[in-house]
């Protein structure tokens, strides 16, 4: 790039300014790309930070599960959960043997979920600091948000990118409800399709009107029963990684 003129202001000192009346930070190259809110690779090599959230009941903890059995053994990985009042999620997964017990970290939000993921996103940096000090070199960190409601979505200060999990058995309206969670997560899934003849839930229904809802963002439907490994899912998120050569 040709060399600037130069940006002194009349104090003598370098504000950054190139005499159009405004000031550009320090290093700023009006050439460069905006940034892609969408794009997950982790900064200066700290672990990607990856949120679950979406209704209660609708496969959360069973998603972050299936991750890390089918996750666990080729990356470095820990897990926040979040609950109001218990630490349920965590003790679940402890107890269900899905990955090291030290790797999960609970917070309890003691109000609603959606709080402590969006709002005053504290005490859940300071679990993914616990586990980053504890387990360095992470490559990977999922925050389960405690259920809540279609308009429950991470902020972008505590995650990299989200996935929403519904689950059919809200009946096939729910994608065309919309909601952030639905219309501008990273990636939504439709999770249990296994009981969607039980529920009377159209399964054309749902996909449809969660491509119309989304545009080009991805959609996955699922069910944990038949594919317990989450391939699907795993799959994207082992795109989001930067590349290893193992
Ligand atoms: N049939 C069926 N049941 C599922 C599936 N995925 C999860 N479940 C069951 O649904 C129930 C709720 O799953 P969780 O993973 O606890 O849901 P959650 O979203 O974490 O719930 P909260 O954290 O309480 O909001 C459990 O009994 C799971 O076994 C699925 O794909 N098919
Ligand atoms: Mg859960």
């Amino acid at each position: 790039m040709p060399a600037e003129p130069d940006h002194d202001d009349h104090d003598g000192h370098d504000h950054g300014g190139h005499g159009h009346g405004h000031v550009h930070p320090v290093n700023f190259d009006p050439t460069a790309a905006e940034p892609d809110p969408f794009d997950a690779a982790p900064e200066g090599g700290r672990a990607c930070r990856i949120g679950i959230g979406g209704p209660v009941g609708s496969g959360k903890t069973a998603l972050t599960a299936a991750l890390c059995r089918t996750l666990g053994e080729e990356l470095n990985l820990a897990v926040v959960t979040n609950d109001i009042y218990t630490t349920e999620d965590a003790d679940y997964l402890r107890k269900a043997g899905v990955l090291d017990p030290s790797r999960i970290e609970a917070v309890q939000t003691g109000a609603c979920p959606h709080t402590a993921i969006r709002d005053d996103i504290t005490a859940n940096l300071d679990a993914v600091d616990e586990l980053e000090e504890r387990f360095p070199g992470l490559d990977l960190v999922i925050i389960e948000s405690g259920g809540d409601n279609l308009t429950a979505v991470f902020s972008r200060g505590l995650v990299d990118s989200q996935v929403f999990v519904v689950d059919v058995a809200g009946g096939d309206k729910v994608p065309r409800k919309g909601g952030p969670g639905v219309t501008t997560a990273d990636l939504l899934v439709i999770n249990k399709i296994d009981i969607a003849h039980l529920v009377g839930a159209d399964m054309d229904v749902m996909t449809s009107d969660a491509h119309r809802m989304r545009g080009e963002l991805p959609v996955i439907t699922q069910s944990l029963v038949d594919t317990p490994g989450a391939p699907a899912v795993s799959d994207w998120v082992r795109s989001l990684l930067p590349i290893t050569t193992a």
